[in-house]
């Protein structure tokens, strides 16, 4: 697999309406765009840092996995997304065959139109891995 830049950090919080203006008004961001992703119960918020982009995400109902996670860990780092070349299927069958426990078993739709995939955070070192590309780039 070949893997070209991170393509974003998720960072679940709270409130996007509590978070947002920390990032615009003390580091100084533009959030370029709002987002509800329903098949994952989230809401989402992004901002641009090179090419890289910041999520952050909130939990739009009790079982989302994100209002899971805080209610475990608090907020924070969430999962880190990386931008593929060859295509989520091509990576999602090289990493399953090398042990990895697979989330998705196949790409699905995420934030943004892109194809996306998750890996298991108890095979990727407590990382929550997602695995993405633009269709559009293909
Ligand atoms: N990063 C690292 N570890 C995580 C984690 C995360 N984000 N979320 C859960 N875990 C760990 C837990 O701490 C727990 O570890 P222990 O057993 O050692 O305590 C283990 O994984 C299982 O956690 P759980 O609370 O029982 O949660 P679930 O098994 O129900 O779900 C996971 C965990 C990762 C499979 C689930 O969160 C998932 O499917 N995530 C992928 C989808 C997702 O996160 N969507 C939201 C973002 C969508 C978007 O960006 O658009």
């Amino acid at each position: 697999m070949k893997i070209s830049h991170i393509e974003h950090l998720g960072i679940a919080v709270k409130s996007l309406e509590q978070a947002i203006p920390y990032y615009e008004n003390i580091l100084g961001m533009k959030c370029y765009s709002v987002e509800e992703v329903a098949d994952q119960k989230v809401k989402t918020a992004f901002f641009m840092v090179g090419q890289t982009k910041i999520e952050l995400l909130e939990a739009t109902g009790p079982e989302s996995t994100v209002a899971k996670f805080i209610e475990k860990k608090g907020e924070g780092i969430h999962h880190l997304a990386f931008a593929v070349e060859d295509g989520v299927e091509n990576a999602l069958k090289e990493v399953e065959e090398k042990g990895v426990r697979l989330i998705d078993k196949a790409p699905r739709k995420g934030a943004e139109g892109l194809n996306i995939a998750f890996l298991h955070p108890k095979s990727t070192l407590g990382v929550l891995t997602e695995l993405c590309e633009d269709p559009e780039k293909k």
